[in-house]
């Protein structure tokens, strides 16, 4: 009995042993999956498209962008996108047009050379474009806006879309060939908008657009920024303001009136 009991007891050891060293191992790589696109972990775990594991339910949103370089993660209680070159359509050719959602969206085209007409929709969104001619459009939230390269269009459909209280910031403004779009807004005022120059004081005419050049300080270092001011209702204040980061020199070729 003594050798068979020897035999039973090595046995248990080597069985214990070995889901020790399974576990140590578990908690280094069991992360490790191979997920392909659309495949379904369970219902509340999925991969899209556009590389994003998207887990939801039980109260909880939650998209993590993998990348290359970046991993991007945002968190919400309500509809939210994480969109990275989302431009070529199948056949790999460009997509027209991108869509964000009510939330607070990162769209994120930096690596396209697409043309690409971009909708952040409500929400505090981040709109990057390509190389290529892109039209952002934040809508309504205070939106972060970088065209890259190209010739970029910065548009806004509303004058609630980049308010005083919590105004839009573009990036990278090339004052050389990009453009602020307000002919939406103006069309619906029935009366023509007009340039009228920086720092200059507004005269109670509807569609009246100035801009001005302001020191801010960041984390103690003193910064410029380039503050578009318009007063469409003719108050003599204000009711539209976007920021672009640095001091420029603008003129009315930088507007779509
Ligand atoms: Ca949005
Ligand atoms: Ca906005
Ligand atoms: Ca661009």
């Amino acid at each position: 009995m003594l050798i068979p009991n020897l035999l039973a007891a090595v046995l248990a050891l080597y069985v214990l042993l070995s889901l020790k060293e399974k576990r140590t191992k578990c908690r280094y790589q069991c992360f490790a999956l191979n997920l392909s696109k659309h495949s379904a972990l369970d219902s509340q775990i999925k991969v899209d498209e556009s590389h994003t594991i998207n887990f939801t339910g039980k109260g909880i949103a939650m998209k993590i962008l993998l990348t290359a370089s970046a991993l991007l993660i945002a968190t919400s209680a309500h509809a939210s996108e994480i969109i990275k070159q989302k431009t070529r359509t199948p056949d790999g050719g460009c997509a027209q047009t991108i869509y964000g959602t009510s939330g607070a969206d990162i769209i994120d085209e930096s690596g396209s050379s697409c043309d690409e007409t971009i909708f952040g929709l409500g929400g505090d969104d981040t709109l990057i474009g390509g190389s290529g001619n892109d039209f952002l459009n934040g809508g309504g939230g205070a939106d972060t806006m970088t065209g890259n390269g190209g010739v970029n269009t910065y548009v806004y459909s509303d004058v609630s879309d980049s308010s005083v209280s919590g105004n839009d910031y573009i990036y990278g403004f090339n004052e050389a060939s990009d453009f602020i779009d307000l002919s939406a807004i103006c069309r619906r005022l029935g009366t023509p908008c007009s340039f009228i120059g920086r720092g200059t004081a507004f005269t109670g005419h509807p569609g009246q657009v100035r801009y001005q050049v302001r020191n801010v300080y960041k984390n103690g270092e003193e910064e410029f920024i380039t503050l578009v001011q318009a007063d469409f209702d003719g108050d003599g204040t204000a009711e539209f303001s976007t920021s672009l980061d640095g001091g420029h020199t603008l003129t009315s070729a930088n507007f779509r009136f």
